[in-house]
């Protein structure tokens, strides 16, 4: 069994990569990434010599490159999780989430329609069901939840989701789809709430809390995530939506101080800086479908999860130091020169 995973160099594909290897050793495991900002070689270096594994750098938009590697592989599924990823940045410049997430997704599912790849999965997101009030909380997304977008990110993803039913209903491709809550866990890039807290805590930096810091989100540890993948690409109905979530709500604001109680620290670092635009106030996923047909559950809770990731940080200051020191630095001083003057 061949399985190809996008956007592997990336925080949750590679996640998934090692899960895969570690779970199923006959499996052979090509990761394309066209390594981006979010791309890391370094994340994968841990593999990179099992015969199990291959790296392949090629765009997912970039058709010739696509077909060449499934010519050279014949994969039998196909992962997607290669995208553009961070809403800030699609708010700044949205055409890349176009291209990326639309376009890239429409030229790996017209190559599983050439090859004949048994699954097609799309890694997608609770964001395509838009926000839930915050003094509501008996509401949850379910997969009847409409599609109600609110960032050019969010858009985005939501219109690949509509393609990827479309190649089902239309060309018969057999595809999946997993619309899962904010993840945390180890090789998350730091421009995202939790490391970016982490890191400038360590750092003594200001810890920039967007609006009052009352936005919620529902966050699930990486791995369950990947378990919830492979659950689905294995035993999951073609042409279905599987919503992943672990019930697990939090206040911004209470995760940013649960991470300075972790790693004693002072409150004094918060600052609040001005809000993000459309910013969506409460996410919050009805996992009972995954559940009940699947047989998943998340394993990971949440406070134990946070300090496995703190640690993680801590422990592998290389890897987010080389980060920091890089391209990514520009794009901080760009984001947060207003918000934090
Ligand atoms: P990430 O930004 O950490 O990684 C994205 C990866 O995709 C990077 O390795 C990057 O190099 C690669 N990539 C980008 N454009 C590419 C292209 N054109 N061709 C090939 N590779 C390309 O993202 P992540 O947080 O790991 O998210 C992975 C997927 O999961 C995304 O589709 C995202 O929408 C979805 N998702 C993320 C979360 C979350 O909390 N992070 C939650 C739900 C769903
Ligand atoms: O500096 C910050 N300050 C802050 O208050 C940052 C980076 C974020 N925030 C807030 C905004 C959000 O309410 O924290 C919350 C989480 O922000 P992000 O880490 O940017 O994640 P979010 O916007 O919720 O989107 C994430 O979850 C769903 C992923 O980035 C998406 O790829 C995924 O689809």
């Amino acid at each position: 069994m061949t399985v190809f995973v996008t956007g592997g160099a990336g925080f949750i594909g590679s996640n998934f990569i090692f899960y895969m290897l570690h779970k199923h050793h006959d499996y052979r495991i090509v990761c394309i990434d066209s390594l981006t900002y979010a791309g890391n070689l370094s994340t994968l270096s841990s593999v990179m010599d099992d015969p199990a594994f291959r790296f392949a750098r090629i765009s997912i938009t970039d058709k010739e490159g696509i077909d060449k590697i499934f010519e050279e592989e014949h994969p039998d599924t196909v992962v997607n999780f290669a995208a553009e990823s961070h809403v800030d940045r699609s708010i700044e410049n949205p055409s890349i989430f176009l291209e990326t997430n639309i376009i890239g997704t429409q030229i790996l599912m017209d190559a599983c329609r050439k090859y004949g790849v048994k699954r097609f999965h799309q890694v997608s997101t609770d964001e395509v069901y838009g926000d839930l009030p915050l003094d509501r909380p008996d509401l949850f997304f379910t997969e009847k939840t409409p599609l109600k977008t609110s960032s050019p990110y969010s858009a985005s993803k939501a219109s690949a989701d509509l393609l990827v039913l479309a190649y089902h209903r239309t060309y018969g491709l057999p595809v999946s789809v997993s619309r899962c809550s904010n993840n945390y866990g180890p090789y998350q890039f730091p421009e995202k709430l939790i490391p970016l807290m982490v890191i400038n805590a360590l750092n003594g930096k200001p810890l920039p809390v967007y609006g009052s810091g009352e936005n919620v989100r529902d966050w699930l540890y990486v791995e369950d995530h990947c378990k919830a993948v492979d659950l689905i690409i294995h035993n999951g109905e073609a042409g279905t939506v599987y919503n992943v979530g672990g019930h697990n709500e939090m206040r911004n604001i209470d995760i940013v101080k649960t991470i300075i109680g972790i790693l004693g620290k002072d409150e004094s670092l918060i600052k609040f800086v001005e809000d993000r635009k459309g910013h969506d106030r409460r996410y919050a996923i009805d996992p009972a479908k995954i559940s009940t047909d699947l047989g998943w559950k998340p394993e990971t809770a949440f406070a134990e999860g946070l300090k496995k990731t703190v640690q993680w940080y801590l422990d592998n200051q290389i890897w987010w130091e080389e980060i920091i020191s890089g391209e990514y630095r520009e794009y901080y001083d760009k984001m947060y020169a207003k918000r934090l003057v």
